[in-house]
C-alpha cells in the first residue's frame, strides 16, 4: 500500500508486514547470523506472539525465513515470548524462552534445533516436558520472564538469569542446571533495585576493561567487569550498570550505587527497548540488538500495515577512558552501504546561523561530524547556563550562550519540518564544562497531532582533549545518534510529511548566542539493504 509508504525504512531490519517487538535468541551458526523476534503474524499491533526468524551474512542484508515457533502448546498458548540462545562447547544450541501458558502463567521453556547441521535452523523442537522453570514461591505468575543466555560457573554448572519483581523492587533470579531440563533456583538474587518495578529482558555479560574485543558470556577473571542491563517495564527504557560479579555467591554489585540499574545510565536516551546482546564468535565482538517502536498513533500503524524496527546492531565495548560508560557503535558492516560521500571542512557557524549542506537527497545517510567551539570565547564566558536538561529545555529553539549547535536532519527546504540533533554546553560555577547531547522532535512533523514531539537526551562526558563529535544514521523515519564514540545514544522515530525521499535536506546550525562554532562533517548517502524472503522453494 502507498499509505504512509515513506515511513518504511531502507536499511533497518523490519518484517515484510505486521507487528514486531523484542529481538530474541540472536546467534551465529554455520555462516549465518540468526535473528528471531517477537512477531504478530496477523496485525500491526501486539498480539498472537510468535517467533519470526531471519538470517543474514552481515546483519545488514536479511532473508526472511518461516516462523520459528508459534503458540501451539499449553505452555506457550498465550504467546511465545522473549528468550535467548546459548551455544554449548559441543555446538548444541539451547534456546530458553518465556511461554505465557493457557492460564496466563509465565514459565520458562526449552527448545532446540531439530537439525543442528541445517545452517538455516528452520525447525525447532519444544521439549516435551516443558516448562523447565515455573514462578518460584513468592513470585507473581506474571512477573517471571525473559531468560538470558546461560553462562557456566567454576563448578561446571550452567546458570541462567530471569527478570522478576518483589513488591516494587526489580530483581534478577538465577537458576542452575547440569542437563538443561532440570533447573534449581539459587537462594537470594543476582541483584535488585527498590522502586524500579518489573525488570524485563535482563541481559548479563562480561566486558574486558582494557580490551578491544568482546567476551564470551562465560568469561570471568581479572580485567573483566560485568554489565547488568534490564528493561524497565515502568518507564520503557533500557538501563545498564557496570559492576563486579562474584561467581562464588552468584551476586553482582554495581561499581557506583548511584548509577545502579534503573536509576543510572541508559543504553539509549529515547526509543530503544528490550535489547539483547550476543557474542559473535567469528569477529570476537559483543553485538547489541534493540527494539525500536513507533512514535506515531496506532491507527497510522494499522494503515501502513507494520510497526517497529530493529536498530542497526551495535558493538558493545567498555569505555576505558571514562571507566564508567559503555561504548555502543553501529557494526562496521553498515559501512558497506556507504555510497557517494561529501566532506565539508571547517564550516564557520556564527551565532544564529543555519547552513544548508548541498548533498541532494538526505533521507538515507551516515553522518560523522566534529564541532569546535572557539576556546577563548568559551573561557571568557560568564553568562552560560550552569546546568541544562534536554527534556525540559526549549529544544533547538532555546538559545543559550554555548548552545545549541549541531545538525538539522530530515528537514525540508523551507524548514517547515526539521529534526535538530545537537550539543549544548553548560559551564558550572567552578568553570568546568558539561556537554549535553539532545534530539528535538518538536518540529519534526507537520502531522502534529499524531506523533511524538518531545525533546530527548542526556549529559555526555566529553573529556578535556575531546571535541564534541557525533555519528548519525538517518533512514526515512528513524534517526540513530551516537556522541563521543558511543557513550551516549539517542534513537528517535521521526515522521516527516514534506521532508521525505528526495525532498529531505540536511543543515548545520548554531543557535548559541555567544560563541562561534566550526564544524567538519563527512556525509555518505546510504544504499538500501537487501531484505527479502529466502528463496526456499527455488531449485
Ligand atoms: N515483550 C515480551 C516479553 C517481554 C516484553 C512479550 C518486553 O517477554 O517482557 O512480547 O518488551
Amino acid at each position: 500500500t502507498a499509505m504512509l509508504a515513506w515511513q518504511r525504512t531502507a536499511f533497518h531490519f523490519q518484517p515484510e508486514k505486521n507487528w514486531m517487538n523484542d529481538p530474541d535468541g540472536p546467534l551465529f551458526h554455520m555462516g549465518w547470523y540468526h535473528l528471531f523476534y517477537q512477531y504478530n503474524p496477523d496485525s500491526a499491533v501486539w498480539g498472537n506472539i510468535t517467533w519470526g526468524h531471519a538470517v543474514s551474512r552481515d546483519m545488514i542484508h536479511w532473508l526472511y525465513l518461516p516462523l520459528a515457533m508459534v503458540p501451539d502448546r499449553w505452555f506457550d498458548l498465550n504467546g511465545v515470548w522473549t528468550g535467548s540462545a546459548t551455544i554449548l562447547p559441543n555446538g548444541q544450541i539451547i534456546m530458553l524462552y518465556t511461554g505465557d501458558t493457557n492460564d496466563s502463567v509465565q514459565v520458562q521453556n526449552l527448545a532446540y534445533p531439530a537439525n543442528l547441521s541445517d545452517p538455516l535452523l528452520l525447525h525447532w523442537i519444544k521439549y516435551e516436558n516443558n516448562p523447565v522453570m515455573v514462578p518460584p514461591a513468592g513470585i507473581g505468575s506474571d512477573d517471571f520472564r525473559d531468560p538470558t543466555t546461560m553462562w557456566v560457573g567454576a563448578d561446571g554448572n550452567w546458570r541462567v538469569a530471569v527478570g522478576s519483581l518483589v513488591n516494587t523492587t526489580g530483581i534478577v533470579l538465577v537458576f542452575q542446571t547440569t542437563n538443561f531440563t532440570d533447573f534449581e533456583l539459587f537462594d537470594g538474587e543476582l541483584h535488585g533495585v527498590p522502586g524500579t518495578g518489573m525488570w524485563e529482558c535482563v541481559d548479563f555479560y562480561p566486558v574486558s576493561i582494557n580490551g578491544v574485543y568482546g567476551l564470551d558470556t562465560s568469561a570471568h577473571g581479572p580485567g573483566i567487569k560485568h554489565v547488568l542491563k534490564a528493561s524497565m517495564d515502568d518507564n520503557r527504557h533500557d538501563y545498564y550498570a557496570l559492576g563486579e560479579y562474584d561467581p562464588m555467591t552468584d551476586t553482582w554489585t554495581p561499581d557506583d550505587p548511584e548509577l545502579d540499574v534503573g536509576i543510572g545510565l541508559r543504553l539509549d536516551y529515547e526509543r530503544y527497548y528490550a535489547s539483547k546482546t550476543f557474542y559473535d564468535q567469528v569477529k570476537k565482538r559483543r553485538i547489541l540488538y534493540g527494539w525500536i517502536s513507533e512514535g506515531d498513533i496506532e491507527s497510522d500503524d494499522l494503515k501502513k500495515g507494520w510497526a517497529s524496527l530493529q536498530s542497526i546492531p551495535r558493538t558493545v565495548l567498555h569505555d576505558n577512558k571514562t571507566g564508567t560508560y559503555l561504548l555502543l557503535w553501529p557494526i562496521e558492516e553498515v559501512e558497506s552501504l556507504r555510497t557517494n560521500s561529501t566532506e565539508f571542512e571547517d564550516v564557520l557557524l556564527e551565532p544564529g546561523s543555519i547552513v544548508p549542506l548541498d548533498i541532494g537527497s538526505a533521507s538515507q545517510l551516515d553522518i560523522v561530524a566534529e564541532f569546535e567551539v572557539d576556546n577563548e570565547t568559551l573561557e571568557a564566558m560568564v553568562e552560560a547556563d550552569v546546568i541544562y536538561n534536554c527534556s525540559t529545555s526549549a529544544g533547538a529553539a532555546g538559545r543559550g550562550a554555548l548552545g545549541p549547535f549541531g545538525l538539522l536532519v530530515l528537514a525540508d527546504d523551507t524548514l517547515s519540518e526539521l529534526t535538530p540533533i545537537y550539543f549544548y554546553i553548560a559551564k558550572d560555577t567552578d568553570g568546568s564544562y558539561k556537554t549535553f547531547f539532545c534530539t528535538d522532535l518538536s518540529r519534526s512533523s507537520l502531522a502534529v497531532d499524531d506523533v511524538d514531539q518531545r525533546i530527548y537526551g542526556s549529559i555526555v562526558p566529553a573529556l578535556d582533549d575531546e571535541k564534541p563529535t557525533m555519528r548519525v544514521l538517518v533512514d526515512h523515519s528513524i534517526v540513530e545518534g551516537f556522541s563521543q564514540g558511543g557513550r551516549s545514544c539517542i534513537t528517535t522515530r521521526v515522521y516527516p510529511t514534506e521532508a521525505i525521499y528526495g525532498a529531505a535536506r540536511l543543515f548545520l546550525f548554531n543557535n548559541a548566542t555567544g560563541v562561534n562554532v566550526t564544524a567538519s562533517i563527512k556525509i555518505w548517502e546510504m544504499a538500501s539493504a537487501d531484505i527479502h524472503p529466502y528463496p526456499l522453494d527455488q531449485p
